[in-house]
């Protein structure tokens, strides 16, 4: 029998941190999972370190199932992100050993693959709508199929997604305090169905856009975006409303039409099973990162299945590259995959993590590297120290403290 002989927690910061778990097996295998939150890095660490990886040495490393309900339903406190962070570090690491332990990529022990690949969409970013409608054009020169679009607004010194002088975007930022934004509502409805209007006449009907509206507009205020966008066809309409309330989508799904995407913060079903039984949301935005691992996103997408809701996964930088690994794999296999967010990593990341997972004509594709195919190198690591970063705090206009 194969045993987990340690379980160790290594925070690096190539381009960005992160936080990994690596664990060794009896028989010298090793396998990683990525167990960053943007922004509260060191809690998971901690949790992880502090109380969860003494748990881990001499169980058995195939006993997946069980450990995932051992750390969940074993802690008493169960559920959140730093909790479901750390857990999902270690389902991902043990299903990565399993994978290189029977020499076969993680997608095949999962069902086997259901597509070709896994379709990306990119981030089109501009700080006026000319710059956006070219940035839109060099993605699809890129080979996206598919591309997320925002812009700056008029009037507004700064605004989520959008980095000034072309640079690309990274949404924490380093430094002992967060940065602060300031945010007006009223000119973000005014301005964002224009944008669209132009971005569509530039670049046709065909080409499937996004939005991430982040959190920002209440449920009226959502309803009103959302019916205002509905002459543009777009493929989703993401984060309108903060989701605390799951009841507070009814009135969103009664008043658009347009297709809705939620879910890069949730940690379990429990955070969603609402939205999805009743067909409130079209795309759930949980990844395997964030969500609890393999072992529970496979169960929240299975659920999702039923109800016809389809994956989004969040593939923001703040995802290590062994966290996208496991989404794709993941995405691969289930009947029920929508689209994966891609933000490719800056280079500097490959000095850290090797991938078998390739970003090809559209589609990202995890590779048939055993495992999850990621390696990572421990001697590189250490070159790339813990900096503080958190992502902005947003206020409004007058100063209150607004959602980000
Ligand atoms: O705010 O990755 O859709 N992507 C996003 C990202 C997230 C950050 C949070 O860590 O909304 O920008
Ligand atoms: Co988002």
């Amino acid at each position: 029998m194969s045993r987990i002989e340690s379980a160790s927690v290594h925070v690096t910061a190539p381009g960005r941190n992160y936080v990994l778990l690596r664990v060794e097996t009896s028989d010298g295998v090793v396998g990683w999972g990525d167990a960053t939150l943007n922004g509260r890095e060191l809690a998971v660490a901690s949790y992880l370190r502090d109380h969860v990886a003494p748990l881990l040495a001499g169980l058995d490393a195939t006993r997946i199932e069980d450990t995932w309900q051992y750390l969940y339903r074993g802690s008493y406190w169960r559920g959140g992100p730093v909790a479901m962070t750390a857990i999902a570090a270690v389902d991902m690491a043990l299903w990565d050993v399993q994978g290189r332990t029977l020499g076969v990529p993680l997608y095949q022990l999962l069902g086997g693959a259901s597509r070709n690949g896994c379709l990306a969409y990119g981030h089109a970013t501009g700080e006026s709508v000319e710059d956006l409608i070219a940035s839109v054009r060099q993605h699809l020169a890129d080979g996206y199929r598919a591309i997320r679009v925002q812009s700056a607004i008029p009037g507004m010194r700064d605004v989520y997604g959008v980095p000034r002088g072309g640079a690309a975007y990274e949404p924490a930022v380093r430094g002992a305090r967060p940065t602060e934004a300031t945010w007006d509502t009223g000119a973000y409805l005014r301005f964002i169905p224009a944008m669209f209007e132009q971005v569509r006449d530039a670049v046709g009907p065909d080409v499937p856009l996004l939005h991430d509206a982040h959190h920002r507009l209440s449920p009226r205020e959502a309803s009103q975006l959302g019916r205002s966008l509905e002459p543009y066809g777009l493929f989703w309409l993401e984060d309108v409303t903060p989701v605390e309330d799951q009841a507070a989508f009814r009135q969103i799904r009664s008043s658009t039409t347009v297709p809705l995407a939620v879910g890069e913060i949730f940690s379990s079903v429990w955070d969603c099973k609402t939205l999805i039984q009743e067909r409130l949301i079209d795309f759930v935005r949980a990844s395997v990162t964030h969500a609890g691992g393999i072992s529970h996103m496979r169960k929240l997408l299975a659920f999702a299945e039923l109800y016809g809701v389809r994956s989004g996964m969040h593939g923001a930088t703040d995802i290590s590259p062994v966290g996208i690994a496991a989404n794709l794999h993941l995405g691969l296999a289930i009947n029920n995959f929508g689209i994966q967010e891609h933000m490719p990593h800056p280079p500097v990341t490959s000095d850290v993590f090797t991938t078998a997972y390739t970003f090809d004509d559209g589609y990202l594709r995890p590779g048939e590297a055993p495992g999850l195919g990621v390696e990572v190198d421990l001697d590189a690591m250490d070159r790339f120290e813990y900096q503080t970063a958190y992502l902005p705090v947003n206020r409004l206009v007058d100063g209150t403290v607004h959602d980000w």
